[in-house]
């Protein structure tokens, strides 16, 4: 494997660990808040973005790459409000897909199909997730400052983001 791809697969498991700690922050911040749907939504995206960095990680492992474990930022653990919370939930997956972009634009330039391949689910992945961050933004931006409307929002986050998973 080309040594710029190498590197660029590694700040991927990187980031991909970093969102796993920040959803687990805002998990923990909606726990803390009343909102247990929400936390129950961003302990299971915590547990994604896990996934998502052992699958790279395994991967840069079987290509014969070498792997850093790297250390991480203290995440954000503190929100001014269920939108601020969403917010930072779509910057983060925005982040995340530019990031992708980078890696598959690499592997064009040194013609390393293998790795462009791999990268395809990732950046399916990142479609449906920022689709999903973007119609729970929709809603809370309806909603306002509404607070029967907050607790129907976490009522129902898990019905509107497996309706999102399914489209
Ligand atoms: Fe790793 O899927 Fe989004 O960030």
């Amino acid at each position: 494997m080309h040594s710029s791809i190498e590197n660029l697969l590694n700040d991927q498991i990187k980031y991909e660990a970093q969102a796993s700690m920040q959803y687990l922050a805002m998990a923990s911040w909606a726990d803390a808040n009343g909102f247990s749907g929400v936390a129950n939504f961003f302990y299971d995206q915590s547990d994604e973005e896990r996934l998502h960095m052992i699958k790279l990680i395994k991967f840069v492992n079987e290509r014969g790459g070498t792997v850093i474990i790297p250390s991480l930022e203290q995440p954000k653990d503190s929100f001014a409000s269920l939108l601020d919370l969403f917010e930072k939930f779509l910057g983060s997956e925005i982040f995340v897909t530019e990031q992708i972009n980078k890696i598959i634009f690499e592997c064009l330039d040194k013609k390393d199909y293998n790795v462009h391949n791999f990268m395809q689910w990732y950046v399916t992945e990142q479609l449906e997730e920022e689709a999903t961050a973007r119609t729970l933004l929709d809603k809370l931006n309806i909603i306002g400052d509404d607070k029967s409307g907050y607790y129907l929002f976490d009522r129902d986050i898990e019905t509107f983001a497996a309706e999102e998973e399914n489209k």
